[in-house]
């Protein structure tokens, strides 16, 4: 019998992300299927992520270009991967990371790399007739997870002067993924009020990730505002929503010191403005407190957190190494999944579901520059991570995420459950 599984077609453009830059979308086809998936861009990246490649010639999107990643698409993925089975994701995923040889995928390019497997997870889908999500988790991925809303950017995101990257609610009093969405709707729509009221007209423009970038200095002051914005709103914060912070501190990471609010803190300083930021505010999580680098300060720092869940990212890279040291430090309850810094979806998976049988929360993340493709909308779903970060529900590229989760939970009717995080 023909089997309709197999990879018969695989190629690869250079389209465009979030920011204008170029980026790689890799198209697979089997038989009686297909599936076309887009790599994202971080800007705030770690040193141990999968390699992003990029042609780096001034004159051609001022060194941005990616056409070498696609050409190894073209020249060296696609005649090793035609005639496989596209449903042996693991098998496709190691003759990826085996054609690449490299420890971080800087030949072939982590960009490559990520569009060819979630392209090839995409196409095994389709031909199997199945919604992506249901096709990863099966008959029990009917779970939603709660939104981590960025509705305030700083840092590397946004043009102004505030030094954590991002200021984030959590709706998780709700009863369903729709009715926490229009909660978190509500909160920027009165935020966008009070920030025009305080800061006049100019503090509504958005950052990378559709969240306001107003003209603060102060991390307070963003906190207070989100406090604010909630409850104006008619919503009570610390119950029906919580706050979080990413710091991405080895941002702000100079010399030895953390620069925060023109201040310069060494890391005890460091530790114990964040101990006091989560005895005045309620934040559900923070992640990267510290620099990526710095295991040792995220365990004396969780031991002093109480309740709030110390979330790595940059800390972690989506590796499954540099997640169990964590987890033998004790360093982390929370862990950032991010398809491209592994660079394939099984090492992704693999890193989510250790987290998981060690009780890590696994936050499904797109990056700063990400474009229309959904796949992290199903992918969350369909490994069951309780939390996804998708950036404020403003900009195409953000929206088209959240309106793929409202498609999946009205599809899935009343077998659909929010996820419960408190
Ligand atoms: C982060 C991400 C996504 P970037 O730090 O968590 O919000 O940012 O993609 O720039 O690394
Ligand atoms: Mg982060």
């Amino acid at each position: 019998m023909e089997n309709i599984y197999v990879i018969e077609y695989i190629d690869a453009i250079q389209v465009l992300d979030s920011r204008g830059d170029p980026t790689v979308e890799a198209i697979v086809k089997t038989k009686k299927g297909i599936g076309r998936a887009i790599s994202p861009s971080g800007a705030s990246r770690s040193s141990f992520e999968a390699y992003e490649l990029r042609d780096g010639d001034p004159k051609i999107y001022k060194g941005r270009s990616v056409l070498r990643a696609v050409d190894n698409i073209r020249r060296y993925v696609a005649p090793a991967l035609v005639g496989l089975d596209s449903r042996m994701q693991r098998d496709i995923d190691q003759k990826l990371i085996q054609i690449d040889g490299t420890p971080n995928k800087s030949r072939l390019g982590g960009n490559a790399t990520t569009a060819v497997s979630l392209a090839n997870l995409k196409a095994a889908a389709d031909t199997a007739g199945m919604p992506l999500y249901a096709y990863i988790g099966g008959l029990s991925a009917r779970e939603i997870p709660v939104p981590m809303m960025n509705l305030i950017n700083g840092g590397a995101h946004a043009g102004n002067e505030l030094s954590f990257q991002e200021f984030l609610i959590v709706p998780t009093g709700f009863d369903s993924f729709s009715e926490a969405l229009r909660a978190g709707v509500e909160v920027y729509k009165t935020l966008k009020d009070l920030l025009k009221e305080k800061y006049g007209k100019s503090s509504i423009n958005v950052g990378d990730e559709g969240g306001f970038a107003p003209p603060m200095r102060s991390i307070y002051e963003a906190l207070d505002m989100l406090e604010k914005a909630i409850s104006k709103s008619g919503y009570s914060c610390g119950d029906d929503i919580y706050l979080a912070l990413d710091i991405a501190a080895s941002q702000i990471y100079r010399d030895g010191f953390y620069i925060v609010d023109d201040k310069r803190l060494s890391k005890g300083e460091m530790i114990d403005l964040i101990v006091d930021l989560s005895s005045r505010y309620p934040l559900l999580s923070i992640e990267d407190p510290l620099e990526e680098n710095d295991l040792e300060g995220f365990s004396d720092l969780r031991k002093r957190l109480g309740k709030t869940v110390v979330v790595g990212d940059d800390l972690l890279s989506t590796n499954k190494e540099r997640l169990r040291k964590a987890i033998e430090a004790g360093a982390v309850g929370g862990a950032i999944m991010k398809i491209n810094q592994a660079g394939t979806f099984t090492e992704a998976m693999d890193f989510a579901q250790e987290a998981m049988r060690s009780g890590v929360i696994v936050i499904t993340s797109h990056r700063s520059g990400d474009t229309e493709d959904t796949s992290i909308s199903h992918i969350a779903i369909g490994l069951k991570t309780q939390l996804v970060k998708m950036g404020a529900p403003a900009r195409g590229e953000r929206t088209s995420k959240y309106n793929e989760i409202l498609r999946i939970e009205h599809y899935l009717g009343g077998e659909a459950r929010y996820m419960r995080i408190r």
